[in-house]
């Protein structure tokens, strides 16, 4: 089943997607998510400009022939640019192996491991009586588990608290510049989640985002202050680009980290994952090199009893919330997924298979992933620049993400 071209599809229906449509001789196409937040059209030109002339007259069945022809044929091996391109590649194969033999991926990937995949929402809000709100909120719909995230006394904006209207991780527009204080910030965490479990109890899953924000000391400290309140999954407690700086958190605190939704390949997440130095690896589809690299890491992570919990937020198109649903159905070490729902203009370019309900998802039983993609609708929503804040020190330091 020969390859005979494809197109990428760049659109804005809320924010920017960038879509691979992959079509086959006989007709069958399938889609990839290639959407990397505030680079999207570095991959969109990589795809269109280097891959899909190579792709041309190749079987399409061969889905891990061409992983390997992508990932050590260029030379250049890596990073977000390349490894969301060979994800889109990857995930739209899988989606015609799917529509060609009539079964959900999840079937090609060895069935269920279970009957529905958990998620989690976001709750924030700019006092920790609004975030609490919000959370009940969350829980009232039967969510099982919540993030939240609480505005920062005397920190005009802090990123992941929606100001207003629902939270969106990337914004239209001039790059939206933020201040940090990681004092006063660490001084809110803890009343945040105490407050939590007083209001809820013992029951719901808890989890905090701290944004690769913290020095590793800094992140042990909130790591101890919050194990009273046994949370879920503190994430990103420190960028990863050095994996030794887990171990410093680790020997201090028993909240479990999460970490990984920047990675690109298993050797990204090697260390952090065979000395046991994190609890859950939230590397997705789209930015990982695809289904078929995202199992290897998972399976890596098994042995030493690491569990996923891949990356969702809204930055991340429907074709990629699917593609990771069915492997969350699947795989056995499987933790949890986030969930971010997209805007109604987003649901309609992507009309899609996958359910929520009662605080878990289920990626549908049509053949192939089971999304589409509205070419015409989506051409109504043009691309528009946009980007993640950053943010500074008060006395205009760069700070880590
Ligand atoms: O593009 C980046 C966002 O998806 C990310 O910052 C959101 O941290 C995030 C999360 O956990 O969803
Ligand atoms: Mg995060």
């Amino acid at each position: 089943m020969k390859i005979t071209g494809g197109k990428v599809v760049v659109c804005s229906p809320g924010r920017n997607f960038v879509t691979l449509k992959l079509e086959t001789e006989d007709g069958v196409y399938g889609l990839g998510d290639a959407t990397l937040n505030g680079r999207e059209l570095a991959v969109a030109s990589y795809l269109r400009d280097h891959v899909l002339p190579l792709l041309e007259g190749r079987d399409a069945r061969r889905i891990e022939d061409i992983w390997q022809f992508l990932y050590k044929g260029a030379y250049w091996r890596r990073g977000p640019v390349t490894m969301s391109a060979i994800a889109a590649v990857d995930t739209a194969l899988w989606d015609i192996k799917g529509k060609t033999l009539g079964a959900p991926v999840y079937q090609l990937l060895g069935g269920a491991s279970r009957d529905a995949v958990m998620v989690y929402g976001h709750a924030s809000g700019v006092t920790i009586e609004a975030t609490v709100a919000a959370a009940g909120g969350f829980i009232a719909q039967g969510y099982k588990a919540v993030r939240a995230q609480c505005a920062v006394p005397g920190l005009e904006r802090v990123y992941g608290v929606a100001a207003g209207r629902a939270y969106e991780p990337a914004e239209r527009g001039p790059l939206p510049e933020t201040v940090w204080s990681s004092e006063r910030y660490l001084d809110t965490v803890a009343p945040l989640f105490e407050r939590l479990r007083r209001e809820f109890g013992a029951e719901p899953h808890l989890l905090h985002d701290v944004h690769h924000r913290l020095r590793p000391i800094e992140a042990a400290r909130l790591g101890r202050a919050l194990e009273p309140y046994r949370l879920f999954w503190m994430e990103d407690p420190t960028p990863a680009d050095n994996q030794e700086s887990f171990r410093l958190i680790r020997q201090h605190t028993t909240t479990p980290l999460a970490v990984g939704e920047v990675f690109n390949t298993i050797h990204d997440c090697r260390q952090l994952i065979q000395e046991q130095l994190i609890d859950y690896i939230r590397t997705t589809v789209v930015h990982a090199g695809g289904i078929s690299h995202l199992r290897r890491i998972a399976s890596l992570a098994e042995l030493y009893q690491v569990r996923t919990g891949s990356h969702g937020a809204t930055d991340l198109s429907p074709v990629c919330m699917a593609a990771a649903l069915h492997f969350d159905l699947s795989v056995h070490n499987f933790g949890i997924q986030e969930y971010m729902p997209h805007t109604s203009d987003t649901d309609r370019v992507f009309p899609h298979a996958y359910t929520f309900a009662n605080g878990v998802m289920h990626p549908g039983d049509a053949p192939g992933l089971g999304v589409g993609l509205d070419e015409a609708l989506a051409a109504t929503f043009p691309y528009q620049p946009a980007y993640l804040p950053i943010a500074r020190l008060a006395d205009g330091t760069m700070h880590d993400w």
